[in-house]
């Protein structure tokens, strides 16, 4: 296993789209194990392989308290979206240090592989169901910042630009 490196915004890359697995073979299957060990290490409740610079549609998620759901989505296609609409502070490994309000449908139904590549259905609510949009829109090169006023993301931008140009000085990225 192996610890990959997240993309922090506002890197282009975590823009890129998506494209879907062909087959879930060993490689792919490699890949999930990496994005487990990266999700649980950062520590994140969920990660699309966009932002470790994998641009093909995986989704890893753990939402529960002790760690002891992994989740494995690929191809996920999310199939029933009704509800209300709930608003949610929302974090990002990919906008470290921001928490923005995020609005997103309460309920819906994805239809995915999972890691054996064996079809399957399964219907979200609360964090799970923020977490899954959440991390399609990564898989289609969106991010929480596109959410907030366009005042708002060039403060964010502003500041992880700072970041990033101080880690780059002391040679971390
Ligand atoms: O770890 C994460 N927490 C989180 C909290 C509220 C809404 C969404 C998330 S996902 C985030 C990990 C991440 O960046 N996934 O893409
Ligand atoms: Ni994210």
């Amino acid at each position: 296993m192996a610890i990959l490196d997240i993309l922090e915004f506002p890197d282009p890359r975590l823009r890129t789209l998506a494209q879907p697995v062909k087959e879930v073979d060993a490689r792919v299957k490699k890949i999930v194990e990496d994005m487990f060990e990266t999700m649980y290490e950062a520590p994140g409740i969920g990660l699309a392989a966009s932002q470790v610079n994998i641009h093909e549609r995986i989704i890893t998620i753990d939402v529960s308290e002790d760690k002891s759901e992994a989740l494995v989505f690929i191809n996920p296609e999310i199939t029933v979206l009704d509800g209300e609409m709930e608003t949610m502070q929302e974090g990002c490994l990919s906008v470290p240090g921001f928490y923005e309000d995020v609005s997103r449908i309460e309920h819906c139904s994805v239809k995915a592989l999972d890691r054996n590549g064996d079809a399957f259905e399964m219907e979200c609510t609360g964090l799970l169901a923020v977490c899954i949009q959440h991390e399609v829109d990564h898989l289609d090169g969106k991010l929480m910042v596109d959410y907030v006023s366009p005042l708002k993301r060039k403060r964010i931008k502003d500041k992880l630009d700072k970041k990033h140009k101080l880690e780059a000085r002391e040679g971390k990225r």
